[in-house]
């Protein structure tokens, strides 16, 4: 099977999961530096009755192995050989905003943070690879957060913009991708990391700082992050032409598929979907604030304030590309909620995919999904789709021979390959795909290391140690051959 020519292959990682040196020239603290795992209900910051704020506070009990991670901001040039070793003609990563503007509201950037980027992005163009560049990947500034609430105050709005047009000026010319906020549709069930926002002002019990955050501020924050993301794409168009603005969304869950045919799990599932991912996809895509999403503000009384020049602006600024995630699919039953854990509710599996990643993340393994999620996508937006993660995290370990045989890896990969091909079949535009976290890097949803995604083996364990050494598993050869052979060896 071929792909289209010029089609996009790599890899996708993010900074916060790959550089470490969390406070190395000028860089402070981003949220997911509080975090040991997204989904942790008790991230590292404290009330403080005096102040009446929230401050940092690390848990010593607790590994943190983000502030390390894979020492990419050290390694980045041994690394991105070894991605462009595999015939990589793109690569993915995010900048820390922190890095940039390291409490999020200073009013000249740091050049320190800049310069590691320049250089970053210079050695990728000379290996080859394009670079895609999330703006904000789970990084919103600590201080934005604790100072602020984060996204529900609408200052954050033009701090964003500070940060887009200093970045956007300085890399002209360089990059021509670039993603706003990383699937940031999972921000009501995560709203502290996926959607920036704590609800700060007199917090219902703030020693659960994330069951605080009210459905208010949830919805507030969800209007601004429209508002940023359409002025996003405008300063783009401005600042360069050449270049495009995507939307990023994880859209496993448009896979949401109705456990049976009454009509209220097909209606439930729908509108599951909706509520997961259209809620900003739509914005994002057609320009409009959906009639489902006022109804919820409605019926909970939870309307953000919006402005008329802010909602010409959202419908005048729309994306250019939709760029998405997909692992795995789920199925809704109304009666027992969603498998899976998109919802966070436990519900039925499906008898129809009955594969699993191995324990204990045991994530449902179902490539026929993808197409039918690009199909879904294309046919609501028409706008051409960019795959920018997918992928299956192993525990994994070198055998006596210092290898690791990932076959179920390569497995894994020709699969969904097979159905994004059938997508493309299907009629659907599709700019490219990138492998998730080519290279072992810290999970996001558990913080460890063990579960790893890489061709590159990285050496690094949960407990921190570690050489940090660099190994080639067997895939490194195989997704080679894929890209050699443009899909034509699967
Ligand atoms: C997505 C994130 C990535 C990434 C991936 C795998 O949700 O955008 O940052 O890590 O999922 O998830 P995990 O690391 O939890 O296995």
């Amino acid at each position: 099977m071929s792909f289209p020519k010029n089609f996009l292959w790599g890899g996708a990682v993010a900074a916060n999961q790959c550089e470490g040196a969390w406070l190395e020239d000028g860089k402070e603290p981003n949220v997911t530096d509080v975090m040991v795992g997204i989904g942790s209900k008790d991230p590292g910051i404290k009330w403080n009755e005096e102040t009446k704020k929230y401050e940092m506070c690390l848990d010593p009990n607790k590994a943190y192995l983000s502030h390390e991670a894979i020492d990419f901001y050290h390694r980045y040039k041994e690394d991105l050989k070894l991605m462009s070793g595999m015939g990589f003609n793109c690569f993915r990563t995010s900048i820390a905003w922190g890095r940039i503007f390291p409490n999020g509201d200073e009013e000249t950037p740091n050049e320190k943070g800049l310069a590691f980027y320049d250089d970053m992005i210079e050695t990728m163009l000379e290996l080859g690879m394009e670079p895609v560049i999330t703006l904000s990947h789970y990084e919103t500034p600590l201080h934005l957060i604790t100072e602020y609430g984060g996204w529900s105050n609408r200052k954050l709005i033009d701090f964003w913009k500070r940060y887009v047009t200093t970045v956007f000026k300085r890399y002209k010319g360089k990059v021509k991708y670039w993603l706003t906020f990383n699937e940031v549709n999972n921000m009501m069930i995560n709203p502290l990391v996926a959607g920036g926002v704590l609800t700060i002002d007199n917090p219902k019990d703030p020693s659960d700082p994330i069951g605080s955050t009210t459905e208010k501020d949830k919805w507030l924050a969800y209007y601004n992050i429209c508002v940023a993301n359409a002025w996003t794409v405008k300063l783009c168009r401005e600042i360069d032409k050449d270049a495009q603005v995507g939307c990023m969304l994880t859209c496993s869950s448009v896979a949401t598929y109705p456990y049976d045919c009454n009509p209220d799990n097909v209606f439930g599932a729908y509108n599951t979907v909706r509520l997961n991912n259209f809620y900003f996809g739509d914005v994002f895509c057609l320009g409009e604030i959906p009639g489902y999403v006022k109804r919820v503000w409605r019926e909970h009384d939870c309307a953000p304030e919006m402005r008329e020049d802010e909602l010409q602006l959202i419908k005048e600024n729309t994306v250019a590309f939709f760029s998405f995630s997909y692992y795995r699919s789920s199925t809704y039953d109304q009666s027992v909620g969603m498998d899976g854990n998109t919802g966070g509710l436990k519900g039925r599996a499906n008898p129809f995919v009955k594969e699993c990643s191995p324990e204990p993340w045991c994530w449902p393994v179902d490539p026929k999904g993808i197409r039918y999620v690009m199909n879904i996508l294309y046919d609501r937006y028409h706008l051409p789709l960019f795959i920018v993660e997918n992928g299956i995290g192993l525990d994994e370990n070198l055998d006596e021979t210092g290898h690791i045989h990932d076959e179920y890896r390569m497995y894994y990969i020709k699969e969904h390959l097979k159905y994004v091909h059938e997508a493309i079949l299907d009629g659907v535009e599709c700019m490219g795909y990138l492998y998730w976290g080519p290279i072992d890097v810290v999970s996001a949803g558990t913080g460890e290391m063990k579960k790893r995604y890489g061709f590159v083996y990285v050496d690094r364990f949960n407990d921190g140690h570690g050489t940090l050494e660099r190994k080639l598993k067997d895939s490194y050869e195989e997704y080679k051959e894929i890209i050699e052979t443009n899909g034509d060896s699967i």
